[in-house]
């Protein structure tokens, strides 16, 4: 069992911690709780680079190690790192759990060491008709990250 986790740091008083596990080859489990969102859904991504020198906005791109367009968690055609959202209740919170069979936590394509970022809006999931659906899912601004980083 390959354990990491990520704790959320944000200008904006959202908080977080996300828990990954990956058995073997098995698919990657995602546990986490994040506050301080506005109410709905939040598009939530693995990005490329594990650097926030420069806030949420050095952490790259979406992780897309095969080079496809922007997608929805269960597309054929998505960035690896696309997770989709995650909802937020009323009190700004959201827990959730998330599986997912792009995200490793050891070999070539592992996530470890990039970040995971939360977005100020929807994620449209490459189906919104904007110009930014089919690279970001036009989710705005990152307003919470994290580093991934192995657990003991
Ligand atoms: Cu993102
Ligand atoms: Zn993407």
């Amino acid at each position: 069992m390959v354990k990491a986790v990520t704790v959320l740091c944000s200008s904006e008083g959202v908080k977080g911690t996300i828990y990954f596990t990956q058995e073997g080859d098995a698919p990657t489990t995602v546990t986490g709780e994040v506050s301080g969102l506005k109410p709905g859904h939040h598009g939530f991504h693995v990005h490329a680079l594990g650097d926030t020198t420069n806030g949420c906005l050095s952490t790259g791109p979406h992780f897309n190690p095969a080079g496809k367009e922007h997608g929805a968690p269960e597309d054929e055609n998505r960035h690896a790192g696309d997770l989709g959202n995650v909802t937020v209740g009323e009190d700004g919170t959201a827990c959730f759990t998330i599986v997912d069979k792009q995200i490793p936590l050891s070999g070539p394509h592992s996530v470890i060491g990039r970040a995971v970022v939360v977005h100020g809006d929807p994620d449209d999931l490459g189906k919104g008709g904007h110009e930014l659906s089919k690279t970001t899912g036009n989710a705005g601004g990152r307003v919470a990250c994290g580093i991934i980083g192995l657990q003991g």
